[in-house]
């Protein structure tokens, strides 16, 4: 079997109540995959839509598993909680969606095959996954890149704004 490793999980929405679909994602992830726990999570950010620009804000997040599973394994079961929280993949790249996860970070595997690429490719141009990831592993090293936290720092500052969950009902 294989031991356990440490992933990061990319967690985004812009359909629906995308508060709602990130944390029902969540649930899902500390529930539905099998040799997985979900250890942690950020705080929820929103923000704007980076690329395509016609389409409602995010909210963002980022989990931290530990897994028996192999990458593709993972990959697998997190396309099958899209699809179970209501995503159709539908021809438009880059579209708006209910729920959106992506391996950020696999261990310190680097992973380049066809429908599968770790670390995401995108890890070190998004503010809205270096600010949540910042938040679980600011010393974090993302094999290429260097550390989360200095990523941080050399990102302009941005359009992210915490969600404050306790004060929702
Ligand atoms: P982006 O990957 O730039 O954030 P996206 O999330 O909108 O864009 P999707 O349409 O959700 O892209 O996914 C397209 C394909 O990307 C998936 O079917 C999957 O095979 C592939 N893919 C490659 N690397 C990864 C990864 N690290 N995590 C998730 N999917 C990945
Ligand atoms: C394409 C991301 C081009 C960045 C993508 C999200 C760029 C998004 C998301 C926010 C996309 C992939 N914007 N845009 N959050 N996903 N805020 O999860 S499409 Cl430059
Ligand atoms: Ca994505
Ligand atoms: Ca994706």
């Amino acid at each position: 079997m294989r031991s356990v490793v440490s992933a990061y999980i990319g967690i985004g929405a812009n359909l629906g109540d995308p508060v709602v679909q990130v944390l029902q994602a969540c649930a899902r992830l500390a529930r539905d995959v099998p040799g997985t726990r979900l250890l942690a999570r950020s705080s929820l950010y929103r923000n704007p839509p980076m690329g395509p620009q016609d389409q409602p804000d995010y909210v963002n997040a980022v989990a931290r598993l530990d897994t028996r599973l192999a990458p593709r394994t993972l990959l697998d079961a997190l396309q099958g909680i899209e699809a179970a929280c209501g995503r159709r993949r539908d021809g438009a790249r880059w579209g708006p969606r209910l729920l959106d996860l992506d391996i950020l970070l696999f261990g310190d595997e680097v992973i380049d095959q066809p429908g599968l690429r770790v670390p995401h490719p995108g890890i070190a141009e998004r503010d809205f996954v270096l600010f949540p990831l910042q938040e679980l592993a600011p010393q974090l090293v993302i094999p290429g890149h260097g550390s989360v936290a200095a990523l941080c720092r050399c990102m302009p500052s941005t359009g992210l704004v915490a969600i404050a969950e306790e004060a929702r009902a």
